[in-house]
């Protein structure tokens, strides 16, 4: 079905749309895998809205369409965009920064310059499709720029912004050559959801003390820049993503998942013990970390393998990237040497799965699983984990959490762990695998209860109310710490880093 023309009262804009092309130049699409498809799913099945992000495949845009009843605006990418935008700006200057500098973040102005003509093309895609009023909301770190350049072009409607991973502390924002534009990029939104408490906080300190802005609370107060300045007050807050309780928990239940758990424990020799990961294969994840852990454990015999085994799903990821490729070879290398070394005959020590699987098998495996390991060294929140104990019915099954994914503010009864300390991740481990029936029970019961009590639709539910409820009156600057505050920014406002003002730099 064909879309062109139609306007929506809710616009969607995301760096991918939630399908891939099935097949080598192929004429079907299929649900793409990643957390915030599965997020964002469900919440739009339930509304008119139309999703904008691009289809996936450099060249030009296809036609918009509807597909599994969700309506679909392509956005097109160029083989140097997806380089310098998707995989050099997004995936090797912002994601680093934001993930704690696990790898160096490289900076390269070509990137940016990138960066802000795809923003700009998703702006424009995005008020192509708004009908007058509308609300747009736009997610994630790719399209920090969108807000404000749609509240450029269309002042009319109502703009959200929801981060999906950590906001960095002031001291790495800080390195940014860009860091004024990015932040006056998502105040051009009436309301910045986050993950966390601390990332909001972070936020806010970045607008405080690089920017000189004034904030109040969970409120910022912002002078656009331009010709005839506006002052507009803007709020960022905490707004925990989750899952689809209902529709996961269902199909957790339904005799096909149930029988294949147990068809998947059985083609593994049906050890004591089988013990899950699942992530994209990003270095961020823990992976390393956790494969150590479990070596070390053969090694010291504190458990043997068949009647411990671990299975490891690990989705292909950004795979064009130097980075993404070595942790690639390096997850290979270690599994290999665990195999060779502690595998039987009939089964090995990891099962290791470097594909992607449809939701049911999901659902099975993580039925199949005692214990789940989720061990991110930094995550905006991570939905593995909640979609571990969403499958759970059976109150069966241990979660072992790291503490560094935002998880962790909601899921305290986990078995909670330090990645980085990895006697202190074994024995977390073995307190998992050890622990007694009720107590894996009375955690899991309450896990269980804290999610089905903040599904996905309560987080989209509270992100519109509070984008509602937005302040929406915007005016022009009268009081004197408007106009010092438009004086500071224009001091600042030329934003390339090189040419940064030293008073600026001094204010840090
Ligand atoms: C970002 C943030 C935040 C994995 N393998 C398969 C598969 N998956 C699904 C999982 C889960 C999703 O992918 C991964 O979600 P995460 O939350 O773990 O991580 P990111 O992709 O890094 O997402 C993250 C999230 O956004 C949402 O805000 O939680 O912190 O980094 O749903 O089940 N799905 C299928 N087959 C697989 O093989 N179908």
């Amino acid at each position: 079905m064909t879309l062109a023309g139609r306007m929506f009262d809710l616009v969607v804009a995301a760096n991918r749309l939630p399908v891939d092309r099935v097949g080598q130049g192929g004429i079907g699409w299929r649900r793409s895998p990643g957390g915030l498809v599965t997020a964002m799913e469900p919440v739009m099945a339930g509304r008119d809205g139309v999703w904008v992000g691009w289809a996936g495949e450099s060249g030009p845009a296809p036609e918009p369409f509807t597909e599994n009843g969700l309506h679909l605006h392509p956005v097109s990418l160029s083989p140097v965009e997806m380089r310098e935008y998707y995989e050099g700006f997004s995936n090797g200057t912002l994601w680093p920064i934001y993930h704690d500098v696990m790898i160096p973040a490289s900076f390269h102005r070509g990137w940016w310059n990138t960066y802000r003509t795809v923003n700009h093309r998703f702006a424009q895609a995005i008020v192509e499709v708004a009908a007058p009023g509308a609300t747009v909301w736009v997610h994630d770190y790719h399209l920090q720029l969108v807000p404000g350049m749609v509240r450029a072009l269309r002042p009319d409607v109502r703009i959200g912004w929801f981060n999906h991973i950590p906001f960095p502390p002031v001291e790495l924002f800080a390195q940014l050559p860009w860091r004024r534009s990015l932040v006056e990029g998502v105040l051009g939104a009436d309301f910045l959801g986050f993950q966390r408490t601390a990332d909001a906080e972070n936020f806010l300190r970045v607008c405080r003390r690089l920017l000189a802005m004034k904030t109040d609370s969970d409120t910022v107060t912002f002078t656009s820049p331009g010709e005839h300045p506006t002052v507009r007050t803007v709020r960022a807050s905490a707004i925990p993503i989750s899952v689809d309780f209902k529709g996961l928990d269902a199909l957790a239940r339904t005799p096909q998942v149930i029988a294949r758990a147990a068809q998947i424990r059985a083609c593994l020799g049906n050890p004591e013990t089988l013990m899950l990961g699942v992530d994209r294969l990003d270095y961020t994840k823990g992976i390393r970390h956790r494969l150590k852990a479990y070596q070390e454990l053969l090694q010291d015999k504190v458990i043997t393998s068949p009647q411990v085994t671990l299975m490891q799903v690990a989705l292909p990821s950004r795979e064009n990237i130097d980075a993404y490729r070595q942790l690639g070879q390096e997850v290979d290398g270690t599994v290999r040497r665990i195999n060779g070394k502690y595998s039987a005959l009939d089964s090995a020590a990891v099962q290791y799965l470097h594909q992607s699987y449809p939701r049911p098998e999901m659902a099975a495996m993580f039925l199949a699983a005692d214990v789940m390991l989720v061990t991110p060294l930094r995550d905006g929140m991570n939905l593995v984990a909640k979609e571990y104990v969403t499958c759970r019915h059976d109150l069966g099954g241990a979660l072992v959490l790291s503490e560094f994914a935002g998880a962790w503010h909601e899921m305290h009864e986990a078995f909670i762990c330090n990645p980085h300390d990895i006697e202190g991740l074994k024995q977390t481990i073995m307190g998992a695998i050890t622990a007694a029936e009720d107590e894996r029970r009375r955690r899991m019961k309450a896990l269980r209860k804290r999610v089905a009590d903040h599904d996905v639709q309560w987080w989209a539910s509270l992100f519109f109310e509070s984008l509602a409820s937005a302040p929406l009156k915007p005016h022009r600057p009268t009081h004197a710490s408007d106009r010092q505050q438009r004086g500071v920014e224009r001091a600042n406002s030329a934003d390339q880093g090189a040419s940064e003002s030293a008073s600026e730099r001094s204010s840090h």
